[in-house]
């Protein structure tokens, strides 16, 4: 019997699937179980090239359509969404991993909300304006009208694949831009539903593209340095974010950067210890601990610290590793056998550093038809302290480190101990030390006593390592647009 013909993943370019090319094809593995899924038309320099000329000339017309026109069509493609729900949570699983239960939860849900988020936020921006008082009683009028960048190009990680797309993509339409957008190489399936969706909610042709590929030499490169890009916003490793950062520097184009993280937990004795452990193991773990914003070091005060570290080892020894599609699995694989090796490669270096390993530090046999997946075991470690490898370094694993503090001093330089500044939670029931240690954070988004929960009219961004700029609210709008104030002397 031969093995079925995978399905072909097309570019979108100016409103269209293109035909795939065999010649430049790559595959898309299901990492629950390491098997093919379907094919991916890679997208080379002349294909990007037709997506971003297309993207120009949708420019004009899209950007001149009244923001209730606009708006109008992301509330429909959130809509559409709603309605095709099931085809994106499939998409979404097939090529990750996830638990659908989480797929459906939180990825698909989250593209949902972000579409009618940023129509909600773009219908009600207003302008800035200021009188100025001149000598001699005379006034001037300033106002800025805020104007679309143009063509942005979006470029996406694997771990978050839609939901990090839409976030981006809603906030540029809405501002009347057109879009090109290069997925992660390994995750290129729901870019490409969203633009059926698009297309059927009313999206002129050109303003939303899609191209597939990886980096350097690649899809990702020849869009960065296309002369025909206005912005980029970017999500991603912060080594990848430097590199686009140089390719883009030559033409002075406006970046947007979400990078990174190293992200700790701050757990004071006096927390809530369940309502904190159920945290962490969010925190922790969410995501087979592949979201940027995850905890890989947790920092614990020394009276409560072996209840902490009993307590989480207790919960990840309880969550279930399993086939994405039953309901009770929990945690998924990680992307590929690649970044398992890179993990690995970590889980090593915290033992040659002398780790105690609570729980997890190796692959999993799971049977079940899931042994060519690329599975890593929850894993918790001991003994380490901030100067260890797998404490400063991202490992974007399901891993973390707990570390013991005596003093609320103490814990926040630990914390910001780090070339990092994503994100921080703090656990105590005091609630004015919630307050100044989440100040004292060096990190774009702090939370005290809960962990992801995100309106997302708030900024979201990151210092040092972690990124350049905020999007969200009118952090998107300010990105997404520029502003040319008028001044008129009354
Ligand atoms: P990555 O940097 O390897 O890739 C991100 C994207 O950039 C992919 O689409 C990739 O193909 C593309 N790319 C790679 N090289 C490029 C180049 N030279 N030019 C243009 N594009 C290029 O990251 P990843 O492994 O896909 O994702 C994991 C990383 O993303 C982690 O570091 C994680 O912390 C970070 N991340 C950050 C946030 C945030 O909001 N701060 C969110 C999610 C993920
Ligand atoms: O919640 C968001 O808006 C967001 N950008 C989350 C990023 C998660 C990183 O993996």
């Amino acid at each position: 019997m031969t093995a079925p013909t995978p399905r072909w993943i097309s570019n979108f370019v100016d409103g269209h699937f293109v035909e795939p090319d065999e010649r430049q094809g790559f595959d898309a593995i299901d990492p629950a179980t390491g098997l093919v899924h379907a094919r991916v038309h890679e997208a080379g320099a002349p294909l990007v090239d037709r997506a971003v000329r297309a993207a120009r000339r949708a420019v004009p017309g899209w950007s001149a359509t009244p923001v209730r026109e606009r708006t109008e069509v992301l509330r429909r493609a959130a809509a559409l969404i709603e309605e095709r729900f099931e085809e994106f949570v499939a998409a979404e699983v097939a090529d990750t991993g996830k638990p659908v239960t989480q797929a459906r939860e939180l990825d698909v849900a989250r593209a949902v909300a972000n579409f009618r988020t940023f129509a909600d936020v773009v219908a009600a921006a207003g302008q800035e304006s200021f009188m100025t008082d001149l000598p001699g009683g005379r006034q001037a009028l300033n106002y800025a009208v805020r104007k679309p960048l143009g063509v942005v190009a979006v470029i996406v990680p694997w771990n978050l694949p839609l939901l990090l797309l839409t976030w981006k993509v809603a906030p540029a339409l809405a501002c009347g831009n057109a879009v090109v957008v290069k997925p992660s190489e390994e995750t290129p399936g729901t870019a490409a539903l969203l633009a059926e969706v698009l297309a059927d909610a009313g999206l002129p042709a050109g303003a939303y593209n899609v191209v597939h590929g990886f980096g350097s030499g690649s899809a990702g490169e020849h869009l960065t340095a296309h002369p025909g890009i206005d912005g980029v916003t970017f999500t991603g490793s912060s080594a990848t974010g430097a590199q686009v950062m140089r390719t883009v520097a030559p033409r002075v184009r406006p970046v947007s950067f979400e990078l990174g993280g190293k992200n700790a937990a701050v757990v004071f004795a006096d927390a809530d210890l369940d309502e904190a452990l159920d945290g962490l193991t969010r925190s922790v773990f969410a995501n087979t601990g592949q979201v940027c914003l995850c905890t890989e070091r947790v920092y614990v005060q020394r009276a409560v610290f072996a209840d902490i570290a009993d307590g989480l080892a207790e919960r990840a020894r309880a969550l279930r590793l399993g086939r994405p599609a039953d309901a009770a699995t929990t945690t998924g694989p990680l992307i590929s056998q690649a970044h398992r090796e890179k993990v690995r490669g970590y889980a090593a270096l915290a033992e040659q550093a002398g780790a105690t390993v609570l729980t997890g530090g190796g692959v999993p046999a799971l049977g079940d038809g899931l042994d060519g997946g690329s599975w890593f075991e929850p894993t918790l470690w001991t003994g380490l302290d901030n100067t260890a490898r797998p404490v400063r370094e991202e490992v974007f694993g399901p891993v973390a480190a707990l570390i013991p503090f005596d003093t609320e001093e103490e814990a926040v330089a630990l914390a910001n101990d780090t070339a990092y500044g994503l994100a921080a939670s703090v656990w105590t029931r005091d609630l004015r030390r919630g307050h100044r240690v989440a100040q004292a954070m060096e990190v774009g988004v702090a939370w005290v006593n809960t962990w992801f929960l995100r309106d997302l009219r708030s900024p979201f961004g990151g210092m040092g390592l972690s990124g350049l700029g905020r999007e969200g609210g009118d952090a998107s709008l300010h990105f997404y647009t520029e502003p040319t104030n008028v001044c008129v002397q009354l």
